[in-house]
């Protein structure tokens, strides 16, 4: 699924505006037909989260209906027309003009409709449904019968992860129009062989039609190449080399423009352009090569989260979260818990970060009741995010999941399921998952990079930093004797309130995060297999309410909720800044 563009043989308009709105909590819009239009609503913004819009949603889950009217430009008449949605949580049924087009399980991923038929020329009625109730058959699950073992304390609302499960329309609405025969997938591979770049890129086109060619061609930095090939059942493939190829990596994210059109003996009938960067990404023994060198991550896990808009797609935000990397001398971040927006994804493309690409599989549990329906849901994620990020050079790993709870005997199998459809989609890229158990995770017997969350000196050895530390050295030696594959600290972090200061650093201070950072990172630095540091979090970030999470927000951020710097902010960029090969 590519995304929509504009040019002479694509258009696309945001349906982002002011849609109605309707609760329904005692879900009795199916009954009463609210899909034919809602004859009570509210104004609501779209893209946003609904929850701190109005006064009595902060809690609420669902189900609520949105509904929006548009017209056809008149342009568009005997084009192929679909309805794009970029994420909404979590589930989603959606109907045109009262003919149901169908659904969509899970936020953070894109779908869409083909709408061609159901389209009338004027007077469109929109209507959606999200229900974001939180359901232990989910992924990411909720309301799980407390397991005693687990020693998880549930939150309110009651989610199964730690962050707030922000519901609705929560990225763009795009409302788009392609040919009839127009370019439908494209995938993009790419290699070095001395100074010289190979670019394999393979279109899928929709159906049969006049076009019987695709012409390729890629631009930049000095180069410029055509190639045209026939079209073979609905396929055309060709391979570039490029002398000299300006490659991409942070600090200089060099990227070229590949343009594919289709022909026929009229001319051009459809136009796709891309951006992509050459680079390899590799696993060799202990170390992560980037361009055949080795590459130290250094950056963070983050959220998309800002107050008002919770988790709803916003472009200042966006912007300012990399001149925040950017200041502080990040090179890279993983998609914490769940793909980032596609804007996000091109902008690290574009200003050089690394992304660990993580699918929204948090808080797995692997109890039996609901464990087929959650494996197909993860299923369908590791699909769709390979299908939607694979042509990006930022991504160089996928993440499977964040802390499945892997140790019952389902585990292993689920996640070595995941791993090989990831394999299958992608033989190019690293895959991982994120553990918090370690040596004994199964997992790690199959994984390609090994990720670990650790708080020794926070939630284990409380206020003891040196001794956090010392089981910490001992507890990733025994990883990699264990394991011999390169490590990723993918979360080390203290929760901070802004303004507390403490001389013995303690507890909750700025000093105690400041000294907790750098004490991680120097142990960090004298492990030759330790191949990268992602500290938790960029920002404080909302989250359920519970005693240990003051006002509903985790303040692991070195940076606040409204992105002020706390004082292991500054230590960080010094430290990053000063010397950019510093670990
Ligand atoms: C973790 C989780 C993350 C939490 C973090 C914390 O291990 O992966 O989602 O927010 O710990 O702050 O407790």
């Amino acid at each position: 699924m590519l995304y929509p563009q504009r040019n002479g043989f694509r258009q696309y308009f945001e349906l982002n505006d002011f849609w109605e709105f309707h609760t329904d909590p005692k879900d009795v819009g199916r009954v009463q037909n609210w899909a034919q239009g809602l004859s009570e609503s509210q104004p609501i913004a779209v893209p946003a989260s609904w929850n701190d819009q109005f006064e009595d949603t902060r809690d609420f889950l669902g189900p609520a209906w949105y509904q929006v009217g548009f017209d056809l430009p008149t342009e568009w008449a005997g084009k192929t027309i679909l309805v794009r949605f970029g994420s909404v949580n979590y589930l989603a049924e959606v109907w045109l003009n009262g003919e149901r087009l169908g659904q969509h399980e899970g936020g953070h991923l894109p779908f869409e409709f083909d709408i061609s038929e159901a389209i009338r020329k004027e007077n469109n009625r929109l209507v959606v449904r999200v229900d974001g109730t939180l359901r232990p058959d989910q992924v990411p699950p909720g309301n799980v019968p407390p397991n005693p073992q687990d020693n998880f304390n549930r939150p309110y609302p009651p989610a199964n992860f730690d962050f707030f499960p922000y519901c609705g329309i929560q990225r763009p609405v795009l409302l788009y129009s392609l040919p009839l025969q127009y370019i439908s997938g494209l995938l993009v591979l790419t290699d070095i062989e001395g100074e010289t770049g190979t670019v394999d890129a393979q279109i899928s086109v929709s159906r049969e039609g006049q076009a019987r060619e695709a012409r390729f061609t890629l631009v930049g930095h000095g180069a410029r190449i055509t190639q045209s090939v026939q079209l073979k059942e609905d396929k055309a493939s060709i391979q570039f080399q490029v002398p000299q190829a300006a490659l991409w990596e942070p600090g200089s994210p060099n990227l070229y423009t590949l343009t594919v059109e289709l022909t026929d003996r009229t001319g051009v009938t459809d136009r796709h352009v891309s951006k992509i960067g050459i680079r390899t990404i590799a696993v060799q023994g202990e170390r992560l090569l980037l361009n055949g060198r080795p590459i130290f991550l250094k950056g963070f896990g983050r959220h998309e989260d800002f107050p008002v808009h919770g988790r709803g797609f916003d472009p200042a935000v966006l912007i300012k979260d990399y001149s925040l990397l950017e200041w502080v001398g990040a090179n890279s971040f993983r998609t914490t818990h769940y793909p980032y927006s596609e804007q996000m994804m091109d902008l690290a493309d574009r200003l050089g970060y690394l992304v660990i690409d993580e699918t929204p599989a948090v808080g797995l549990f692997f109890a039996e009741e609901g464990l087929e329906h959650r494996l197909s849901v993860c299923r369908q994620y590791v699909t769709e995010l390979i299908d939607r990020d694979r042509n990006h050079p930022c991504v160089i790993a996928w993440s499977l999941a964040n802390e499945p709870h892997s140790n019952r005997p389902a585990a292993g199998p689920f996640l070595r399921e995941l791993y090989d459809l990831a394999k299958l989609l992608d033989p190019t890229r690293p895959v991982t998952l994120v553990s918090h158990l370690g040596v004994n995770d199964v997992t790690f017997e199959f994984l390609d990079l090994l990720c670990l969350n650790r708080y020794n000196g926070w939630y284990t050895e409380m206020g003891q930093l040196q001794e956090g530390l010392r089981i910490l050295e001992t507890d990733i030696d025994a990883v990699h004797t264990r394991h011999p594959k390169p490590i990723l600290l993918t979360e080390f972090g203290a929760d901070t309130i802004a303004g507390m200061h403490a001389q013995p650093p303690e507890m909750f201070s700025e000093e105690y995060q400041a000294e907790f950072i750098s004490a991680y990172l120097d142990l960090l630095s004298r492990k030759e297999f330790v191949v990268g540091a992602h500290v938790w979090n960029l920002c404080d970030f909302r989250t359920g309410q519970s005693f240990h999470r003051m006002g509903g927000i985790n303040m692991k951020g070195v940076f606040t909720r409204d992105r002020r710097p706390k004082l292991a902010a500054h230590v960080l960029r010094k430290r990053w800044n000063n010397n950019k090969r510093k670990k």
